[in-house]
């Protein structure tokens, strides 16, 4: 019994990755508190419930590979930049955004990170970059995020077709939390993840686990493989926690307390709990005073860049 409980528990992290994983926790739940004011404008996805993926991704992908997030990125965002100020400003449209402001929520572009609301689209350009990058710089990848529902565009499998063909490094990280929006992915989805990459000789690896340092341990090596042109689709059974955007959540009570139950942050707290409250309210102050911080700034300005105002 002792083994099955020390198997459930999750493992200890270092300081570094819980206090990232708090900081897209409470990055997160300020967003909707924001929103909820009517501090806020347009729309927002957050991911949570969802944090554990990219923070166990991130020390696995270098400075130079790229990365392309979708509507539900903010996690994406920070776990490879750290930089709540500059997203917070962007959302918010204010002085330090990241894009300007003209961006949001949704459309990020910062070095090679690059995220899109349009479902799908970013399949065929990480597919290109891919190969660009088999060509020119050996050993870097492109890593492209999708969700459950995004397996019904075409544009998917073209980019996966190409990427076996051409023996491209493609890594595709499937956040399957069961759900589209409101549609629950088995109202939508004949045959599974799993069965599709293998109609293209893609290799599948699944993650059931939230445990950061054991995902990460389990993807090193098939990541290395992507590198050395052996593209991969790797899916994360997970629970969005939250409605798909703000107040739209038509899920069943079982169904949202399912989510609960897999929550990373409750499991967290009660397996390392002095570690976790020593952080814990650390970083919610933290992003309470940035959030105070972006909203006394002034509004953002875009200005079109030399190169651009040239074409
Ligand atoms: C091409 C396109 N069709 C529809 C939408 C509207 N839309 C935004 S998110 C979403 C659901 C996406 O579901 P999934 O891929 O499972 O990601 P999740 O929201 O669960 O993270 C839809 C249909 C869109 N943004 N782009
Ligand atoms: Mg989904």
């Amino acid at each position: 019994m002792t083994e099955i409980l020390d198997r459930l528990r999750l493992s200890r992290l270092g300081d570094d990755d819980l206090e990232l994983l708090l900081l897209i926790r409470h990055f997160e739940l300020k967003l909707l508190e924001l929103y909820g004011r009517g501090d806020l404008n347009g729309t927002t996805h957050t991911c949570l419930g969802q944090e554990y993926v990219p923070v166990a991704l991130a020390p696995l992908l270098g400075e130079h590979d790229h990365v392309f997030s979708n509507h539900r990125g903010h996690g994406h965002y920070l776990a490879r930049f750290r930089d709540p100020h500059g997203l917070l400003a962007e959302i918010m449209g204010r002085q330090g955004a990241v894009c300007g402001g003209v961006g949001g929520s949704q459309h990020i572009h910062r070095d090679r990170y690059m995220s899109t609301g349009v479902q799908g689209e970013s399949m065929p350009v990480a597919a290109g970059v891919a190969l660009h990058l088999r060509r020119a710089e050996s050993g870097v990848l492109a890593c492209v995020y999708i969700g459950d529902g995004t397996w019904g565009e075409g544009a998917v499998y073209e980019a996966l077709n190409l990427a076996s063909l051409w023996r491209l490094p493609l890594l595709v990280v499937v956040e399957n939390n069961g759900i589209a929006q409101s549609t629950p992915t088995t109202a939508q989805m004949a045959g599974s993840v799993a069965s599709r990459a293998a109609a293209f000789g893609v290799t599948h690896h699944l993650v059931v686990s939230t445990d950061v340092n054991e995902i990460r341990t389990s993807l090193e090596e098939p990541v290395a493989a992507v590198r050395a042109g052996r593209p991969l689709v790797v899916e994360f059974a997970t629970h969005r926690l939250g409605p798909h955007s703000k107040g739209d959540d038509i899920r069943p009570a079982d169904a949202v307390q399912a989510a609960r139950d897999n929550d990373w942050y409750v499991r967290y707290a009660n397996d390392h709990p002095d570690q976790f409250h020593r952080l814990d309210g650390t970083i919610r102050a933290r992003v309470e005073a940035i959030a105070e911080e972006i909203a006394a700034r002034p509004p953002s300005r875009w200005e079109a860049s030399s190169s651009w105002e040239a074409s």
